[in-house]
């Protein structure tokens, strides 16, 4: 930032592999247009009215060059898409294993995020660099995208449900982020900066203003603690992990009387849900990522976990964006008891 860019910096582990794509994609534009207006200029002077040419039209066709160009170009395109179709994927498809998970909120006009140890921001994120890092981004209103130019990563930002992107930044420093769907009347002021950090000092930012915590709740370099964090941070005033809030609410909200010890048989227990296979009772199995354990707590209906009673009541309308993200963590925290399979 600063002095006058004409291009993004290179952040991020994906900035150069898009650039190349990028840089190919102007060359090859570049090379069957810029010919074009010569051919132009040329036929216009050799064919002038005044000049004496030969004007006859023979036809000659050379299958050789049908057949040259149309396998060429399509080559030429299919080689494109597959290649960025590569890059897309290796983007948006499920995180790699052992990210650091942050949740993005947005809505009119800001960003407000939230790191698994409890810390809050708005319109900063804060990451450690080397690190690979997903955002698990919702929004509270209309539909948004997020941005970082300099680490070629963007994703739009729904209501109601999640979308997650990855990144690794590669350089310390500040990156601008911005809002690229058109969101209302300050949309253009939408935006903010991404730190990145040594993870050192990301992991001492993390604990500035979050008091004294356990050793236990300390972030390890998978970024969430290890065993499910005692409840009672926030009551003591201090900022309390993400799991240990959505501890609170699942004690509060009465999850607890259901999915605790004392609920066993009435309903599934927690432990290990997350990223597992589930059994429903309409016969369909899926993975319980967070869109599948969001649209669990808000809209239970929607899908009926096979041998168990649709008893559950919903909370759409109960918990805001924030609990839910809280509650998702909390859930992640639980390991399985009884081994891998659930
Ligand atoms: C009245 C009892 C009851 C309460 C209260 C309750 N649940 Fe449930 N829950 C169930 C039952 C029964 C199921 C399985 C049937 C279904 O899918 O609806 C379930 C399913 C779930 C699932 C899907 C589990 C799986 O194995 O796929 C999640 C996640 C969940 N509940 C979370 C919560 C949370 C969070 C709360 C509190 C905000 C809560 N529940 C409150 C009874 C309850
Ligand atoms: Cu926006």
């Amino acid at each position: 930032m600063g002095e006058f860019q004409f291009y993004p910096e290179q952040a991020s582990t994906i900035a150069g592999p898009i650039d190349a794509l990028y840089w190919t994609l102007t060359g090859l534009t570049l090379l069957f247009s810029i010919p074009i207006p010569f051919v132009i200029l040329y036929f216009m002077v050799k064919y002038h009215h005044s000049r004496t040419v030969d004007r006859g039209n023979p036809s000659h066709t050379s299958m050789k060059l049908e057949l040259g160009w149309t396998f060429g170009l399509l080559g030429i395109a299919l080689g494109i898409f597959f290649w960025s179709s590569y890059l897309y994927f290796d983007i948006y498809r499920p995180a790699p294993a052992n990210t650091l998970d942050i949740y993005v909120t947005g809505r009119q006009w800001m960003w407000h995020t939230q790191h698994p140890q409890g810390k809050r921001e708005n319109n900063e994120l804060h990451v450690p660099v080397n690190t690979r890092v997903r955002l698990i981004m919702t929004s509270q209103d209309v539909i948004h995208s997020f941005f970082i130019p300099a680490f070629r990563v963007k994703r739009d930002v729904l209501p109601g449900r999640y979308t997650t992107m990855w990144f690794e930044a590669t350089k310390t420093g500040e990156y601008r982020i911005f809002c690229t769907e058109y969101c209302g009347t300050e949309h253009a002021a939408m935006g903010g900066r991404v730190v990145v950090m040594e993870l050192a000092d990301y992991q001492r930012w993390l604990r500035e203003d979050l008091g004294v915590i356990p050793e236990s709740a300390a972030p390890d370099t998978s970024g969430r603690p290890s065993q499910p964090p005692s409840a009672g941070g926030e009551s003591s005033g201090q900022l309390s992990t993400m799991a240990a809030a959505g501890q609170q609410i699942f004690i509060a909200q009465g999850c607890i009387g259901c999915h605790g010890q004392q609920g066993r048989g009435r309903a599934p227990s927690l432990a290990g849900l997350y990223g597992a296979q589930v059994q429903l009772e309409n016969g369909q199995t899926l993975t319980a990522d967070e869109n599948y354990i969001r649209e669990s707590i808000l809209n239970p209906r929607a899908q009926i976990v096979a041998g168990y009673p649709p008893i559950m009541p919903p909370y759409d309308g109960i918990l805001n964006d924030q609990q839910i993200n809280e509650l998702i963590e909390y859930i992640r925290s639980l390991t399985s008891e009884e081994g891998t399979t659930r």
